[in-house]
């Protein structure tokens, strides 16, 4: 029987622990798919880009690579870098080559408290963590603008450039994207990140479109925050947060902490969407390739297990996607825990936990 609803799934496992939390996600996806009787389905097929890929080839993705995934309704990723190729060249050569490829211009990180995490910030008075940091993902200081000159400086002379690129169109669109959400949240705030005191350009236009937009959102709360303020009150009034949008690095960095401060970057989760739907999206762990924990199976996979949450929803399975959240907050309640959560069970003891919960 064909099943009602079918998605086709380009998994792109990557780099070191990234074929272990994709085959994670995969195998959650597929017990959901098992559990509803024909009526839901997930074709896959796996590409082998990557830093291996690099040193056969000498590129990170085949050139066809970005057409062929056309064809699919969402790309499932896993990480990126690896020790035998330059972090820019990998970078540059994979994920951002499909982020701006693809035009994935919002980079959706939800963070929450889970049951049985501990947390750095958890104590008997502070009130459940529930953020959602939207990373500008396709210009800002990953506009891919500069260069370096050795001419006629002699050795340690060298300069280089690097350029942040702020659009007014790039900073709209990602501003109004965060205001959306917020109308979705109990909590109706958007905070905005800047470092605009400093830099005078791009994040004074970004604060003006702010501005203009904000007042099409009466209903919604809003603040402006220096980048450097937002990392202490990331830590010092988190209960005072719900969307918090910001530029390419600083949404990078901040969600890395607010990773951190919910008890593991291992938790983390993340969509980088086309909203138009022009191109596929593509939804990956917050973490990288962990190179000194890669090939143990002890990684801890509900960050993509999340990610593959949030491809459900992109897919309008939202119920399906409340399924799998539901049994990562139940896995984790039951104390089946990785070693950076404090727990000693593996990869694959974690998802056999979580595969069982979403019978519950
Ligand atoms: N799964 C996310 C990943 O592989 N991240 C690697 C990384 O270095 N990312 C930098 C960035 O997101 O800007």
């Amino acid at each position: 029987m064909t099943p009602t609803r079918h998605f086709r799934i380009a998994s792109i496992p990557g780099d070191g622990v990234g074929s272990e939390v994709v085959a994670a996600g995969r195998q959650v996806l597929d017990a959901l798919a098992a559990a509803s009787h024909g009526a839901l389905g997930f074709t896959w097929e796996e590409f082998p880009w990557g830093s291996d890929y690099h040193a056969r080839t000498g590129k990170m993705i085949a050139d066809d690579g970005p057409d062929r995934l056309r064809a699919f309704d969402a790309v499932y990723f896993g990480a990126v870098g690896w020790p035998t190729v330059p972090d820019h060249v990998s970078l540059w050569g994979l994920r951002l080559r499909l982020c701006q490829g693809f035009d994935q211009w919002a980079n959706v990180r939800p963070v929450h408290f889970l049951p049985g995490i501990t947390s750095p910030l958890r104590t008997a008075d502070t009130t459940p963590l529930d953020w959602v940091v939207v990373r500008e993902n396709s210009e800002g200081e990953y506009g891919g603008f500069g260069g370096r000159n050795f001419a006629g400086r002699g050795p340690g002379g060298e300069i280089a450039v690097q350029s942040a690129v702020f659009t007014e169109v790039g900073c709209e669109r990602i501003i109004r994207f965060a205001f959306d959400l917020a109308r979705t949240r109990d909590r109706r705030k958007v905070a905005s990140v800047t470092k605009s005191n400093a830099q005078q350009y791009g994040m004074v236009l970004w604060d003006e479109v702010f501005a203009r937009v904000a007042a099409d959102y009466p209903d919604v709360e809003t603040e402006s925050v220096l980048v450097d303020a937002m990392a202490a009150k990331f830590v010092l009034a988190p209960q005072d947060l719900s969307v918090v949008v910001a530029s390419n690095l600083h949404a990078d960095i901040l969600s890395d902490l607010a990773g951190a401060l919910a008890g593991s970057l291992g938790l983390a989760a993340s969509a980088n969407l086309n909203p138009e739907r022009r191109h596929p999206s593509m939804f990956e762990p917050v973490h990288g390739s962990a190179p000194d924990i890669a090939g143990q199976g002890v990684c801890n996979p509900i960050g993509a297990i999340g990610s593959a949450a949030l491809m459900l929803e992109h897919f309008g399975l939202a119920q399906e996607a409340a399924r799998v959240r539901r049994a990562i907050a139940a896995t984790c309640a039951s104390g089946v825990l990785t070693r950076d959560v404090g727990g000693t069970a593996t990869t694959k003891d974690v998802t056999a936990a979580l595969i069982d919960n979403l019978a519950d």
